[in-house]
């Protein structure tokens, strides 16, 4: 019958749709429709619906089938309801993995990934998905990157990209930088096995911290993003609202100290206890400390020893005090008070000090006992304000809802939070503290010792300092290199022709900057030249970016929840300040749904015993699903787990694509689980799925069978129910195709939508078996249900029009260029009309409540009965009485 083999309508109808449709696979209904015209001129809602583009490794993995399947089909459902979609897809080709495949075999990165987006272009076709590869281009692509360096060099011009000195990882066997995922936990080299060093490099820093109020703020903009992702952000940003305060220093007497400054800046949150302050602690980094380490032989020893722990240090409560200075509290001169360096405080936050507060805070508590010893004083001036609260006499009181106590001076008696502010406001006047708002965020390091990314377009003249790279200079290119050795730091360092260079201004010998930029900067604006990808006069048009963006649904893995999404919500900030578009409505917000779906897992197969991994040729799965171990015949353990190489379990998409088709792959991978959640991959499952597209085929042959000479029920009418049997069906499926509706909605349920078609199919197939109802309802309905199908299985539904019969005056009619269905309403049973001519009840008609609506149409209905032809044809009304109930004929006498 040729229903049997799913996989082979695939190639079919790619095929057709290449042919027939204007020689493109893509977008057919955009390139065979006159109406698209239409489309563009009108108001019509334009949708950019973007999948976060893939790292062009080579394979297609489970992940990427699960996500391209879901953008995929939201956008077909989106261009089928007339929507001016926008469904780009490209490859964030620079980066790490081809450098070092490179080093490897000593290859050429750009040959390595070029074959790459080959294989993995193919491997998403063969997914069915339809992407508009008109739009595609590559992050490595000189056109491309040229406008990345553009973008770092207005940065540049807005004081937005700047050069620090900053702590890299530095291998000493390789000779070269590291990223912070080489380095394993022990501080190794994940390459050479080298404990890695910590070196001081000048590096470029993007001012992302310029943004983080606004970053913070927006989020508020963003309901339509999961709410976990914003937190998230809103803990990367780590807005924190409190008061700066200025503790004076000095030299104790008698010491020969110079300090660099007179006083010592804190960030605290908690002013209102500063009183509470019996300590000032530094961080390793700060100037006071930093002066005192070349000086002070002890606190060398005492700082280099903590600096081994790395970051585990900031969980030590030792403390090393600095005998020769002391501060004292900007509010009360009287007391002198001790000033410690201490691990626990970090450099890189508020000021790098802290005022400490034993009584107050848990930390400040543990280590003023430990290094004070265990008997010391602490000083409370905060108390309970409901005798709900404990007080423990002896422990820090850490609750920030409080009343002043005794102790607080003039603060007592009143709320901590308004001592809070009193405390601002009093340094305020006396110039000794303020308001501040201080954030965790960093600046954004984009250097990278790396050659496969985009240079960064600096020039070094020995004379001119920094000199940017002339517009018309741009892009710098990578320069060609044949084999990629990996060793001693900037690759591009090595190449004199790359870094020799003329100097713009003086004209004098000058060198290039050898450093390129983090992948995370190709991909903070990629959403932005999709909209305009050809474009070789400037990044993109104004123009169109402002009509485009934001963009509406951006679909992707939640593990760049933080990073990616928060670089490009920096970007496009910028760009909408600059005023390269216009973004008013979300204050330049780039994304206004995010959807994020979860992992696959796969089969993971576990010897109980020795709690090894099995490998599939290990056991053999027995009819009732059990898997017993060849080896030993015990029964293995079976769970799902994140797939790797190592625990074998993973699945090939492609695979599941040549053995069941593609169509029954997405419909698989959808009906397994929601979107948001993780989905457990078993293969054997997909029966479920291949026996409702089968049904539906069948269908279509039955259906057929019908009407021998073809269907004419028109293919985007609206066609209503007749019998009694038609509304019951009508109202049966309305209930699905509201479902339908629905699981495309704002937060898209595509489990739902798949378990809804099964639905629709079955109560479809049900009628046709009991033949009661009309064929051409029947139709009607066999055509909304593959059309509402065609977004997830669009080679099967090709096939079930063609199955079906279908004729129209359109040869070639695909059902890809279908509109999607209107819904239908329901339709309350029939209503028994009497109907009465000159007085007589003559018979009963059957009919909807909407019969007596329209005279002439009820006049028409009537008459094309059996009985209303006998007692009507041929006789001249008079006049027509319509009431619910009953139709009332006085014909002439
Ligand atoms: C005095 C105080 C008393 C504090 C008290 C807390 C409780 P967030 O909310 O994260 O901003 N702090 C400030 N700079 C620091 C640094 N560089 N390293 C370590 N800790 C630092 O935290 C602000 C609080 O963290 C500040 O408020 C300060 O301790 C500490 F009962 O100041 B507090
Ligand atoms: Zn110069």
């Amino acid at each position: 019958q040729g229903l049997a083999n799913l996989a082979a309508l695939d190639a079919k109808w790619m095929e057709r749709w290449k042919t027939k449709c204007d020689h493109k696979f893509i977008n057919p209904r955009r390139l065979v429709n006159a109406g698209r015209q239409k489309l563009e001129n009108s108001e019509t809602k334009k949708m950019y619906s973007l999948t976060m583009f893939p790292y062009p490794s080579g394979v297609l993995h489970m992940g990427h089938l699960r996500v391209y399947t879901i953008s995929d089909v939201l956008a077909r459902y989106y261009r089928m309801k007339g929507y001016d979609l926008i469904h780009p897809m490209g490859w964030d080709a620079f980066g790490l993995p081809a450098e070092n495949a490179a080093v490897e075999r000593g290859a050429n990165p750009d040959t390595w990934t070029r074959s790459n987006i080959a294989k993995m272009k193919n491997q998403m076709k063969r997914m069915s998905t339809d992407f508009d590869w008109s739009r595609e281009f590559s992050t490595c692509d000189a056109e491309y990157y040229k406008w990345t360096q553009k973008i770092f060099l207005e940065l540049h011009k807005h004081g937005l990209a700047y050069q620090k000195k900053a702590e890299i990882n530095w291998d000493p066997v390789d000779k070269t930088v590291l990223a912070n995922e080489q380095v394993d936990a022990q501080g190794r080299s994940w390459r050479s096995g080298a404990i890695v060093e910590k070196k001081l490099l000048k590096q470029w820093f993007l001012g992302i911290t310029k943004y983080a109020k606004a970053l913070n703020k927006d989020l508020e903009l963003l309901g339509e993003w999961p709410s976990k992702v914003r937190t998230m952000q809103r803990h990367w940003i780590g807005e924190s609202n409190g008061c700066e305060i200025k503790f004076p220093v000095n030299p104790v007497e008698g010491t020969n100290i110079k300090l660099p400054s007179d006083a010592l800046n804190v960030f605290t949150t908690r002013a209102e206890t500063i009183f509470s302050v019996q300590y000032l602690a530094l961080s390793f980094d700060h100037p006071i400390t930093k002066m005192l380490y070349n000086t002070d032989f002890n606190l060398k020893g005492f700082i280099d020893r903590l600096n081994k722990d790395g970051e585990e240090s900031e969980k030590s409560r030792e403390g090393y005090r600095l005998e020769g200075v002391y501060a004292t509290n900007p509010l009360d001169a009287g007391t002198k008070l001790p000033v410690f360096v201490a691990p626990y405080v970090i450099s890189s936050y508020g000021n790098g000090a802290v005022m400490g507060c034993p009584a107050h805070d848990t930390r400040d508590f543990e280590f003023w006992l430990a290094n004070m010893g265990p008997n010391s004083a602490i000083v409370y001036t905060v108390e309970p304000n409901s005798e709900n609260v404990e007080f423990i006499e002896g422990e820090p009181f850490i609750l920030k809802k409080g009343k002043m106590s005794v102790n607080a001076k003039f603060l007592q008696g009143l709320s901590a939070d308004d001592a809070r502010k009193k405390v601002a406001e009093e340094l305020k006047l006396i110039q000794m503290g303020d308001f501040k708002t201080n954030f965790r965020l960093r600046d954004w390091l984009i250097s990278r010792q790396r050659y496969w990314g985009a240079p960064i377009p600096i020039i070094h003249c020995d004379s001119c300092g920094v000199v940017p790279v002339s517009d018309e200079d741009l892009p710098v290119k990578l320069p060609h290199v044949d084999k990629l050795l990996g060793k001693g730091g900037s690759p591009l360092a090595n190449i004199e022709e790359f870094v020799n260079c003329e100097c713009p201004s003086c004209h004098k010998p000058a060198k290039r900057d050898t450093d390129t930029m983090d992948t995370f900067m190709d991909s903070s604006w990629y959403m932005f030249r999709f909209l305009d990808s050809k474009n070789d006069s400037k990044p993109f048009s104004k123009e169109v970016a402002s009509k485009y963006m934001p963009v509406d649904q951006y679909i992707g893995g939640v593990e760049h929840a933080i990073l990616h999404l928060l670089y490009s919500r920096f970007i496009s900030k910028f760009f909408n300040d600059i005023g390269w578009y216009d973004n008013k409505e979300m204050n330049g917000e780039p994304f206004r749904q995010l959807i994020t779906q979860g992992m696959v897992h796969g089969k993971t197969f576990v010897n109980p015993a020795t709690g090894k991994f099995l490998k599939p040729d290990e056991y053999d799965i027995t009819t009732s699903g059990d898997a017993i171990i060849k080896a030993t015949g015990e029964i293995a353990s079976i769970s799902f787990e994140k797939m790797s190489k190592s625990k074998y379990n993973g699945a090939d998409p492609v695979e599941c694509i040549q053995k069941h088709g593609a169509d029954a792959t997405r419909a698989h991978i959808l009906f397994q689980a929601p979107i948001n959640d993780i989905l457990d991959w078993e293969e054997a499952k997909i029966i479920g799925v291949e026996r409702w597209i089968k049904k539906v085929l069948k269908l279509a042959v039955d259906l057929a069978d019908g009407c021998k000479e073809g269907s004419t029920i028109g293919l985007d009418k609206h066609f209503s129910p007749v019998t009694e049997q038609d509304i019951e069906l009508h109202n049966i499926l309305h209930e699905f195709e509201r479902g339908i509706n629905d699981s495309f909605g704002k937060t898209p349920s595509l489990n739902t939508l798949i378990s809804y078609y099964m639905k629709y199919t079955n109560a479809l197939t049900d009628s046709v078996k009991k033949g009661q109802t009309t064929s051409k309802y029947l139709e009607y309905k066999f055509l909304n249900l593959v059309k509402y199908m065609a977004p997830v299985t669009p080679a099967a539904c090709e096939e079930a029009f063609e199955l079906f019969n279908y004729k129209s005056k359109q040869k070639d009619q695909f059902l890809l260029e279908a509109d999607w269905p209107a819904l239908d309403e329901p339709i309350e049973s029939l209503l028994n009309y009497n109907v009465i001519i000159n007085g007589k009840m003559r018979f009963v008609h059957k009919a909807p409540a909407e019969l007596t609506d329209d005279l002439d149409a009820c006049c028409k209905e009537i008459l094309s009965t059996q009985k209303g032809a006998k007692y009507l044809a041929g006789k001249e009304i008079n006049k027509v009485i319509l009431k619910k109930g009953a139709i009332v004929f006085i014909l002439k006498k």
